[in-house]
């Protein structure tokens, strides 16, 4: 056969091989768990299409981090805009949509109300409305999570606890919570949701505290001076391994249309994953005085490596989430596999070669 057929009967090969593949839609994919996600459903044969918004710099760093990078159909999109939404799902058709895309820092909901509404809750709407209107048969999970459950009306909380939320951000994603239930039983939408407890990783964003701390602990084992800035040092999470939850979205999805709720059932405070992450970092922590006048020592230095900032204290916070994940460990068979301890090792050690210029991290 002269090489010209050859590689044109390989090229139709491949492209048969790749329109039978079953296809997932990920909004959110530069995010934490949407990196994790399209990792997951690459290694399981998805065609995976990612959604990106512009932006005047690159922000492929978490793909890149993970080696996927080249393996994802990026789609620009920005979820605000319907017709961007619609024609996205229209021309796609995807088997599976995952809408992680979100304005997912609770503090700079405070401050941004509308976009977080207009991005989380108005979102969710235009994907909701462009699968009812294509009438797309693409099953739907939808990021919901335990802010929802706000200021708590019980403890533990299980998919049947009250939703009592306390931030711009928790509201958005109730109204979206309660949207995904509303297409579901009006139209017959194959979608679900999973009420998420906290989940973080090497790849979590630096804003948020558990990060925060992993990565300027270790900037001061790197020889900075000043003493980390926290807010709310009493507040209690139940933190769980991204990688870990992304597996529990996979089964939701494709589970008849339910809820349910992912968590470890485990509490820490964050007084007490720092202290964590510094006995981690080889430091001997020790947090003296009260309020806003807590500090902590490092007892082998005698330097203060952490004091209280009002300016992180939240207009409104959440103070105890504590999740019962008993429905999905039952109907699913999920339970996560790493603890606080193992996360917050992973987290510090990763940050300590960081800095160590022992990994690119990719700016992430
Ligand atoms: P993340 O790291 O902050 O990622 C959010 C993603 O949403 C990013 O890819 C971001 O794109 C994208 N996005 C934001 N605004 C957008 C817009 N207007 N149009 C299109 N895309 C937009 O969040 P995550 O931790 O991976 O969380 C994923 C989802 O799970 C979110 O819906 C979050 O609310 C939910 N959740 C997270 C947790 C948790 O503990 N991580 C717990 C419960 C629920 P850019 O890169 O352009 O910013
Ligand atoms: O705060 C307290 C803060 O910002 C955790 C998002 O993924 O999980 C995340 O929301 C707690 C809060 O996460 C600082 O007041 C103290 O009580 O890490 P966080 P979050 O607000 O729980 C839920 C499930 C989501 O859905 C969200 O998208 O820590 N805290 N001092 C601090 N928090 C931050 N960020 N920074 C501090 O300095």
């Amino acid at each position: 056969m002269d090489m010209a057929l050859l590689k044109r009967l390989i090229y139709c090969i491949i492209n048969l091989i790749k329109n039978n593949m079953k296809s997932a839609l990920i909004t959110g994919i530069t995010g934490q768990d949407g990196a994790y996600l399209a990792k997951d459903l690459i290694s399981k044969g998805y065609k995976v299409y990612g959604t990106v918004r512009r932006s005047s710099t690159p922000k492929l760093g978490r793909l890149s981090l993970l080696g996927i990078q080249t393996k994802i159909d990026f789609i620009p999109l920005e979820i605000t805009e319907f017709s961007n939404v619609f024609y996205t799902i229209k021309d796609i058709k995807p088997d599976l949509i995952f809408n992680l895309a979100a304005q997912t820092f609770v503090e700079v909901s405070f401050k941004h109300p509308i976009l977080t509404t207009e991005i989380n809750y108005i979102g969710t709407l235009n994907l909701l409305e462009a699968i009812k209107i294509t009438g797309v048969k693409s099953k739907m999970y939808q990021a919901s999570t335990s802010e929802m459950y706000g200021e708590v009306l019980s403890k533990p909380q299980n998919e049947k606890t009250p939703f009592n939320p306390r931030s711009p951000y928790a509201v958005s994603k109730a109204a979206a919570h309660y949207l995904v239930s509303n297409y579901r039983e009006a139209y017959g939408i194959e979608a679900s949701t999973g009420i998420l407890f906290n989940h973080e990783s090497e790849i979590r964003g630096r804003e948020f505290v558990t990060r925060k701390i992993s990565y300027q602990l270790a900037e001061i084992i790197n020889g900075r001076d000043i003493p980390i800035q926290l807010g709310n040092l009493n507040s209690v999470r139940d933190w769980g391994y991204a990688p870990d939850f992304v597996k529990a979205m996979y089964l939701i999805i494709n589970h008849k249309p339910d809820d349910f709720v992912v968590s470890t059932n485990k509490t820490t405070t964050v007084r007490d994953f720092f202290k964590l992450c510094a006995v981690n970092a080889g430091l001997k922590p020790e947090f003296v005085g009260d309020g806003i006048n807590e500090k902590c020592y490092d007892r082998i230095s005698s330097k203060i490596i952490c004091e209280v900032n009002k300016k992180y204290y939240r207009p409104s916070d959440v103070d105890y989430l504590q999740g019962d994940y008993s429905k999905i460990n039952k109907e699913l068979g999920w339970s996560p596999d790493n603890d606080i301890q193992v996360i917050a090792e992973k987290m510090v050690r990763f940050d300590l070669d960081v800095l160590a210029g022992k990994v690119n991290n990719f700016g992430i």
